[in-house]
């Protein structure tokens, strides 16, 4: 939710490659598409990438994913925190004491 936003960007230059993204705002679903795509797809490699909180909701799935050896890297972006919750209170101007908003993610 706030750790991948440089992704696209990081990832501009990198050989031919597609995304596949949550199209909505319902979260977890980053390790399921993975399943899907690498089974889909096997001579394709799979790179998948979850923040913390959201992979929790599917992480089930690391289970699929290796009893079916699936061509998938999963990488969590592990924040160990409600980040972008964080960041919407921090921008409604809770800042609470001493605070800057980076620490917060
Ligand atoms: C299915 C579902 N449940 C709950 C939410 C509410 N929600 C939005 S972001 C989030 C968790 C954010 O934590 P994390 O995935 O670790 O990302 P971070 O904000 O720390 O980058 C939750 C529970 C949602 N969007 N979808």
């Amino acid at each position: 939710m706030t750790s991948g936003h440089g992704m696209m960007t990081a990832s501009a230059g990198a050989p031919p490659h597609d995304w596949l993204v949550n199209t909505g705002g319902s979260i977890g679903i980053a390790m399921p598409l993975a399943v899907g795509a690498a089974v889909a797809c096997p001579s394709r490699r799979v790179l998948c990438l979850s923040a913390d909180g959201s992979g929790m909701y599917t992480q089930q799935t690391l289970w699929s994913m290796a009893r079916e050896g699936l061509n998938v890297t999963t990488v969590i972006f592990a924040n160990r925190s409600y980040g972008v919750l964080k960041r919407e209170f921090f921008l409604f101007g809770n800042r609470g004491s001493g605070t800057t908003g980076s620490e917060l993610i």
